[in-house]
């Protein structure tokens, strides 16, 4: 019976970089197309290049920090152009040899789907993607994610992918999926109703230690910095009800405690969205932690919602203040001012959060920013008691900053994504300083 039911692989791969982290980074992406696939009929296998709980791996222990942890990791040359960056690059996850044995046991695939993330990562697709070419010839090979729908051409010329698929799942990728299967299953949910989607497919996982949750597609501000709105030009909520069954169904099936938000606006409307989805949360009685490492809207931090944050379990909080330098806030950042900081910042203290484990990104390194210009910022977050955490600027193609970063850049961004990465200040001056940068790390520290 199953025989007929076309297979296909799915891969999350490896990441070439100068320092990786799992800071609760999971392919959301790729499993959410996995849930849609396997309620398609699809069989489905699942290979994660990241696998931190690879049986060949040294042991790592899955729940300490709550969640995060190291990757496992390969030193690399440096990509050309950057042979001069005084740090090691890496790559990071499974060693190739495991990558290829567990290949040679995985039953051959009749398609192959690999997602892709950060734009200046797509060496470490590259070599998944000839990895996987060489194992299976014959097999086609889709390249979706982030990567592949901000940097397209790039993809199309440089990944070795049969197609290169931008965009959020639609119905013409699945009829894309269902012509090279042959397998002629039309789509069994409305895709543009969010609250139809099935669960991302975590149980694909070798060990689920964290869940990311989505409470919401899309984002109402349109930052300069950001690419959220072209990667998600539509704004969908799940219906708060829907939310708090996905959070209990986690936490009942796979005992799972940590939880992570990965929404662009989760606090946008409070009363109608994250209101309700807290006061179930705390009613359900479970106990449960949340994590928002991409942060929280400062602006929706009033008292009960800085209550019914801490009641709900909400364990590191993250916020995007972005730089509170007034002038430079309202050109790159349309999301807060002070006054709102500063209330919130005290709404949050009152809650009891502290700043082991509230943080606020200050974004640093922009185009025609002075390091010294977050000075002033640090100071004042380190006033209102939250720890202030600098966030690299990457530059971003499709964005409203793109055309000033590639102006500005010591490096031709437009011609290779991989000089786009954040570890290298792409677009600070040839005078920029490392010392300078290592004072300023030094200042945000907050004693314990
Ligand atoms: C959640 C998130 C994170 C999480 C981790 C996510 C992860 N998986 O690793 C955290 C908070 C840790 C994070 C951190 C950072 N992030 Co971030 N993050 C996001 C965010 C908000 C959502 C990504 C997501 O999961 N979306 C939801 C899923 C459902 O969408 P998706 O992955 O795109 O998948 C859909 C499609 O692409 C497609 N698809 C996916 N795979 C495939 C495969 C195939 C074959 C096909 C056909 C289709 C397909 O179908 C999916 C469903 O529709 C995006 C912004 C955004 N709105 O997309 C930024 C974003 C990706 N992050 C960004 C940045 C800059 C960062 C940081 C560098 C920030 C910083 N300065 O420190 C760090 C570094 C990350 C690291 N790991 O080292 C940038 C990317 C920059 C770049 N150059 O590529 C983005 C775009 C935000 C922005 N500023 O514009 N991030």
């Amino acid at each position: 019976m199953t025989a007929d039911r076309p297979h296909i692989l799915l891969v999350n791969p490896w990441i070439d970089d100068f320092a990786a982290y799992d800071v609760w980074a999971q392919p959301l992406g790729l499993l959410m197309l996995a849930g849609l696939l396997r309620r398609q009929g699809y069989r489905l296998s699942y290979l994660d290049c990241l696998d931190r709980f690879h049986p060949r791996a040294p042991r790592s222990e899955p729940f300490a920090r709550q969640g995060r942890g190291p990757y496992i990791k390969t030193p690399q040359p440096a990509p050309a152009g950057l042979e001069d960056i005084q740090r090691r690059y890496s790559r990071y996850g499974i060693r190739t040899a495991w990558l290829h044995d567990d290949l040679s046991r995985q039953a051959p695939p009749d398609l192959i789907l690999v997602t892709s993330m950060m734009t200046y990562w797509y060496p470490g697709v590259q070599a998944t993607i000839a990895v996987l070419r060489q194992t299976y010839p014959a097999v086609p090979i889709l390249l979706g994610g982030i990567y592949a729908t901000l940097c397209r051409e790039h993809a199309e010329r440089t990944s070795g992918a049969d197609h290169v698929i931008p965009g959020a799942m639609d119905a013409r990728l699945l009829e894309t999926i269902s012509s090279l299967t042959g397998y002629g299953a039309r789509a069994t949910i409305d895709l543009d109703d969010v609250n139809a989607y099935p669960y991302p497919a975590w149980d694909l996982r070798r060990l689920i230690n964290y869940v990311p949750i989505l409470t919401s597609l899309g984002c109402p501000f349109d930052c300069a910095y950001c690419a959220s709105q072209f990667l998600q030009p539509r704004c969908r909520r799940r219906h708060p009800q829907a939310v708090i069954e996905e959070i209990l169904f986690w936490h009942k099936t796979s005992g799972v405690r940590d939880f992570v938000i990965y929404d662009d606006a989760f606090l946008m409307q409070p009363d109608a969205h994250a209101g309700p989805i807290l006061e179930g949360l705390i009613r359900s009685g479970a106990r449960l932690r949340f994590h928002t490492p991409n942060a929280l809207h400062i602006r929706g931090i009033d008292r009960p919602m800085a209550r019914l944050l801490a009641r709900a379990g909400f364990h590191t909080l993250r916020l995007g203040l972005e730089t509170t330098v007034r002038n430079k806030q309202e050109t790159y950042d349309h999301k807060v001012n002070l006054n709102e900081f500063v209330s919130a910042a005290g709404n949050l203290r009152e809650a009891g959060f502290t700043p082991q484990t509230v943080g606020a990104y200050l974004l640093i390194g922009l185009p025609g920013q002075p390091m010294d210009a977050v000075v002033e910022s640090i100071r004042l977050v380190k006033n209102q008691g939250i720890q202030p955490i600098l966030a690299y600027y990457t530059p971003i193609p499709h964005t409203q900053l793109w055309p000033e970063a590639v102006a500005a850049s010591r490096y031709d961004l437009e011609a290779d994504p991989v000089f786009s990465n954040n570890a290298i200040f792409p677009c600070q001056p040839e005078s920029f300083s490392w010392e300078r940068l290592s004072a300023l790390k030094k200042i945000t520290r907050i004693a314990a």
